[in-house]
């Protein structure tokens, strides 16, 4: 297997600034060697260019930063399709999770596709209900064309289902969040469901329900997923996450399914924020899970 590695170094989607310097802090963090001990080929596609922030304007305050947004996933979603195209598997490395209707819009633009999320948040507010304006709390909205989204035509993952996305590990939605995941045909294990399960069986049956009749899957992973106190450089912490060993576990379990079944299409590794972490570990660890996810054995 070959790994398209593709940094996404925006910070449009989030109020903290600092996501932007994601794609260096897991490249630093040694990347390339956790990849290399997944025994898989990785090509560096380098980054993106993303005009800083500060030249811009936010705009419309229910979805800041949108235009700016679009531009950036617009160029991802073709990098992640052509990278497919060639054999290879996309690993985008966020910047804010705004990055993930790129990855979507991509890896599900000639395919059928289910996704697992990997978040402590649901990503599944418009513009019309988020309380926050940020586009990073929006991408699966968006990928789904939902609310205003219907209309933006380059936020559509055209072969992304519905009914084989899955959440694993939620613990924090808003309001309007909670009814439209409840509304939606998308399946939602929260934290509680790994405390009383553990976190192999529900990402096995997460997998089950995401692969069900697709061609592939793609993993979005929020290092905001895990406890704070494993990964302190994120802008929207929550404690009550998953620990260190649940996560390298929850990835090891997609490994172990796509060496059996050749499942995993495309993955993010999304908020890492080096200016709020400690020695740069949350970005050492994301850069382990990649390996996980990839195949990387003790054995
Ligand atoms: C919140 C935060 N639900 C929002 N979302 C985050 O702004 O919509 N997602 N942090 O990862
Ligand atoms: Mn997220
Ligand atoms: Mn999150
Ligand atoms: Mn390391």
């Amino acid at each position: 297997r070959t790994v398209h590695v593709i940094g996404a170094p925006m910070d449009y989607g989030a109020d903290r600034r600092g996501v932007d310097m994601g794609p260096s802090a897991i490249r630093y963090a040694d990347l390339a060697d956790e990849l290399a001990a997944a025994d898989v080929d990785a090509v560096d596609a380098g980054d993106l260019l993303v005009p800083r922030a500060e030249e811009r304007d936010p705009g419309d305050e229910s979805a800041k930063f949108l235009p700016e947004i679009e531009d950036l996933c617009t160029r991802l979603a073709d990098e992640v399709a052509d990278a497919i195209d060639s054999g290879h598997t996309p690993l985008v490395l966020g910047g804010d999770h705004a990055v993930a209707i790129g990855s979507l819009a991509g890896t599900a633009r000639d395919a059928d596709v289910g996704t697992i999320w990997f978040d402590a948040h649901g990503d599944y507010n418009t513009p019309e209900t988020s309380p926050s304006g940020n586009v990073h709390g929006m991408p699966l909205a968006a990928a789904l064309g939902e609310g205003r989204f219907a209309a933006e035509e380059w936020a559509n993952a055209r072969g992304l289902r519905e009914e084989n996305i899955v959440y694993v590990g939620l613990r924090t939605l808003d309001e309007s969040e909670r009814d439209a995941i409840r509304d939606s045909d998308m399946t939602a294990y929260t934290m509680r469901d790994i405390d009383e399960r553990g976190i192999t069986a529900v990402v096995d049956d997460a997998l089950d329900t995401a692969t069900d009749g697709v061609d592939g899957i793609h993993v979005s992973f929020d290092v905001d997923w895990l406890d704070p106190d494993e990964a302190p450089g994120v802008g929207t912490p929550v404690r009550g996450g998953a620990t260190y060993r649940e996560a390298h576990a929850a990835l090891e379990t997609v490994a172990e399914r796509d060496r059996a079944d050749d499942i995993l299409r495309s993955m993010d590794l999304v908020e890492v924020n080096p200016i709020l972490d400690e020695s740069n570990r949350t970005a050492d660890i994301a850069a382990e899970l990649a390996a996980s996810a990839l195949g990387k054995r003790i054995l």
